[in-house]
Parts: structure tokens; C-alpha cells; sequence
């Protein structure tokens, strides 16, 4: 299996708690970070991405992406990451700026020139989705694509049918699970209960006495408040950490298994919803009609349904104890 990761990240609180995980990880390079429009708008997002690089020391490249969804106008979550995404708290800009190649292509570039990438995604696809529009066969390149989003027969956290990553832009989600990646999907059901933070947890890494142990609960301040507003649920939820300690290794994942999948874009009130087809109906004669399209496309997902909770935990630790 390839080390080599890519991560396209709309750069908030959790975004940098996943950044830290792989920049962290000794037996990963991750050779760029692209970044997208979503939980706060393209230019914080970068400055929240390089702040966070420059804190572990790396000099990963880092590429500005899609400015808003394909289709849609840019809904952040600020109310949930603080103005700045990152609870603001005032951190000050990082020395380095962007690279002067938009994501998209940074993308591209990157595929073609480590076959076997392994590609993270923890904003909407955006970025990806365009990728895919200027590179169709992009995923012969992809040895994993492992995204954070959906809510595959569950509940959302946006609405109740969809989950943010997917909800911001579900045109370039719709494109994603046509366009022939290797992709797995570690949805927000398995970011919520015991995989959450709790009290003892967040008062062992305090306890850890690093800048990056105290950085990744400082910066998650505005973000717990708002989950416990949101889903009753006290402690820090971390979704995009949870789907990057399964790309650095997947068998912190205990249930998955692989099934057609699709992305609602017309309704309201179900726009963005992750549907899969977890009961292998799709193929069946009397339905093959409906999903036909992704039937002839081949486009199955993983789909992770279950966790090692305490592996999880114990990957972040190893993150931020360094
Ligand atoms: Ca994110």
C-alpha cells in the first residue's frame, strides 16, 4: 500500500487535528494539501492549513482550491468552528503563502506523480469533482480515497438527512461517486458517541504538555460548545481525525463493506443525503432502472460502518504527544 497522502481539507478546528495525525505520522509523506471552501471560506481556510503545517514543522505545499460549491452559493459553518474557524483564538498568519498551482491541478500533478495516492478528503469534493472534470481517468491513479463525509442511513448533522461535507456541495459529490475512485466512506455515525472526546480523554492530552497536545484543544473550544448544542453530546467531537487515523491505517475500521452509492442533489429537503445501498438491491432486476447509471459505472464505495474506538484514540495520542 502507498504512504503517500494527499489531503484536501476546507481548514477548520477538526481539519487541523487530521492535518496534525498525518503530518505526524512517520510512516506517511504527505506530499500536498489542497484546500476547499466549507467550513469557512477558501482564504482562511488556507491560513488555517499552513498555520497548522508550519506548527508540526513541515513545509508541505499547500494549493488554494474552488473559492464555492459547483453549483451553489458557499454556506459556511463558522457557527460551529468560530469566525476564523479555529475557535478564535488569534493565531497569528503563518510565514509561508499558497503555491501559485490552483488544487485542482495540484491534484492532478500529485496522482500522476506517486500511482498508488492515497487521497483524504475532510471538506466537500469540490475540488476533487473539478479534478475529475479536467482528468476523467484520475482514479487509476488513486490507490485509496478516503472520505470524510455523509451519513449513510443515519442521521445528519445539517439537516437530518445529510451531513455537511456532502450537504455544502452536493453537485461535486454527485460527480465524485461517479468518477471511478477508489473511494471509502468513513461517515459522521462513526465520529459521534464513545468515539467523541470525553472529559478524561481531553484531560489526558492537557496533560501531555505539547504544543500541538494544547493547539488541538484550544482550537476546538468553539467547536465542543456547538456540538453539545447540536447533538446533546458532551466532549469534542473529531470527525475528520476519526477518518484520518482509518486512511493511516485501516484496520482501525472494524465493519465495512462495499455497496452502490449515491448523492441526492434536487430535493431540498433531502439535499446531500449520502443514500447507499447497504442490502445489495440496486442490481436486482426489478431495480436495476433506477441506479442504472451507477450500476454501468461500477461506482461502489466503502462504506466503514464501525470503529476501534480506543485504536482511534490511541493514533491521536501518538499525534500529539510528538
Ligand atoms: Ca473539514
Amino acid at each position: 500500500m502507498s504512504r503517500v497522502f494527499l489531503i484536501d481539507t476546507d481548514t477548520a478546528s477538526d481539519d487541523a487535528v487530521a492535518l496534525i495525525m498525518a503530518l505526524k505520522a512517520p510512516e506517511v509523506k504527505v506530499a500536498a494539501i489542497t484546500v476547499v471552501a466549507g467550513n469557512v471560506g477558501v482564504d482562511q481556510a488556507c491560513r488555517n492549513a499552513l498555520y497548522t503545517a508550519e506548527l508540526c514543522g513541515s513545509e508541505v505545499p499547500v494549493f488554494r482550491g474552488a473559492e464555492a460549491p459547483l453549483a451553489r452559493a458557499l454556506e459556511d459553518a463558522s457557527w460551529f468552528h468560530g469566525r476564523d474557524g479555529m475557535g478564535d483564538h488569534g493565531y497569528p498568519a503563518a510565514r509561508r503563502g499558497v503555491e501559485p498551482v490552483d488544487a485542482a491541478e495540484a491534484i492532478i500533478r500529485t496522482a500522476e506523480t506517486y500511482p498508488g495516492l492515497v487521497v483524504v478528503t475532510l471538506g466537500p469534493l469540490t475540488n476533487l469533482a473539478i479534478a475529475l472534470q479536467r482528468k476523467p481517468d484520475l482514479g487509476k491513479l488513486v490507490g485509496r480515497c478516503v472520505v470524510m463525509g455523509g451519513a449513510p442511513c443515519c442521521e445528519g448533522n445539517v439537516t437530518p438527512a445529510a451531513e455537511f461535507n456532502i450537504w455544502c456541495d452536493p453537485e461535486a459529490a454527485h460527480v465524485v461517486v461517479r468518477g471511478g475512485l477508489p473511494l471509502e466512506l468513513v461517515g459522521w455515525h462513526l465520529c459521534r458517541g464513545a468515539a467523541v472526546l470525553d472529559e478524561r480523554d481531553i484531560h489526558r492530552i492537557n496533560g501531555m504538555g505539547t504544543a500541538l497536545a494544547h493547539f488541538a484543544m484550544e482550537c476546538n473550544s468553539t467547536a465542543q460548545a456547538a456540538y453539545l448544542e447540536q447533538t446533546g453530546e458532551h466532549g469534542i467531537s473529531l470527525p475528520d481525525p476519526v477518518a484520518m487515523s482509518i486512511a493511516l491505517d485501516p484496520t482501525i475500521s472494524t465493519s465495512w463493506s462495499s455497496h452502490y452509492l449515491d448523492v441526492e442533489i434536487h430535493s431540498n429537503l433531502t439535499r446531500g443525503m449520502t443514500v447507499v445501498d447497504r442490502l445489495n438491491v440496486a442490481g436486482d432486476s426489478r431495480n436495476r432502472f433506477i441506479w442504472r447509471d451507477l450500476i454501468e459505472k461500477k461506482s461502489n464505495a466503502i462504506v466503514h460502518w464501525m470503529l476501534d474506538v480506543g485504536r482511534w484514540k490511541e493514533s491521536l495520542y501518538r499525534a500529539l504527544a510528538s
